[in-house]
């Protein structure tokens, strides 16, 4: 049973930023279905990715791991032997619940989970990289250092998966889709107010960025093939490869 997410139901007087506290953490599953149109979607495609991408005798990072819901089901459909998925998240919280949950089932796939700042891991040998939904939380300025450190830690025909909340060069359509997304909360028993005090914690924490701005990066960073595979509203996720 998921703890229903009510945080910021109640009036605010004075907004602070968004932190992945251990409050935020607790109804985090819940939030996260709540807010993000596609994500069990996604979810479920990355094992997908998985069984396809993740080669033998190679490592998988989930960047930005929240409560390991990618890495769960990346394990669930490695198909392939000594392999390993690596884990990190920088809220301690988040990574003590996110071993806890990991730990209560037993797969042939060791996970080991990192608390750190994704920026200062090393990756190496990987054959799949996920950032789903984490780099919109890293400042845009250290952006494309994090991805070239994923490029040059990724086996030749690797895959870095990256999902997003983005923004549109078009202001009108980015609008509508904007809106459409608060429509979509609304439809999720999320109230006006919770979506407003909501956005107003994020602004100085979370920066969208272009779908064509995210292309140019991995491209900057060494991708040669870089293409949408998902989007809904405002949320897509691009997979980028260094060969096919
Ligand atoms: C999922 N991927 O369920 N280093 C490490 N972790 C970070 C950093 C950083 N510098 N910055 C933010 N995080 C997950 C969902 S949530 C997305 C990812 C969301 C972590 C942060 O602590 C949080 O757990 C996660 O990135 C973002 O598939 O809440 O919209």
């Amino acid at each position: 049973m998921l703890n229903y997410d009510t945080l910021f139901s109640d009036y605010i007087d004075k907004i602070s930023d968004w932190t992945f506290d251990a409050h935020v953490t607790k109804v985090f599953s819940e939030m996260i279905q709540r807010s993000v149109p596609g994500y069990s979607n996604i979810i479920a495609m990355l094992g997908m990715l998985a069984q396809r991408f993740v080669q033998p005798d190679s490592q998988v990072y989930d960047l930005g791991c929240s409560l390991g819901a990618a890495t769960k089901s990346i394990r669930r459909n490695i198909k392939v032997t000594g392999c390993n998925i690596i884990a990190i998240d920088n809220s301690p919280p988040m990574v003590k619940c996110c071993h806890n949950s990991l730990n209560s089932s037993q797969t042939s796939t060791p996970v080991k989970v990192i608390e750190a700042d994704i920026l200062d891991v090393p990756i190496e040998n990987a054959s799949m990289v996920v950032l789903n939904f984490t780099l919109q939380f890293i400042k845009p300025i250290d952006r494309l250092r994090l991805l070239t450190q994923v490029y040059s830690g990724l086996k030749t025909l690797g895959i870095l998966v990256l999902s997003e909340k983005i923004s549109f060069e078009d202001t009108n359509i980015g609008e509508l889709l904007f809106k459409m997304h608060h429509d979509f909360k609304r439809a999720n028993n999320y109230s006006t107010l919770e979506i407003s005090q909501k956005h107003s914690m994020l602004k100085h924490v979370m920066f969208t960025e272009s779908i064509e701005t995210h292309k140019a990066r991995l491209k900057q960073a060494g991708f040669k093939h870089v293409e949408t595979w998902f989007q809904c509203f405002n949320f897509s996720s691009l997979i980028a490869q260094k060969q096919v």
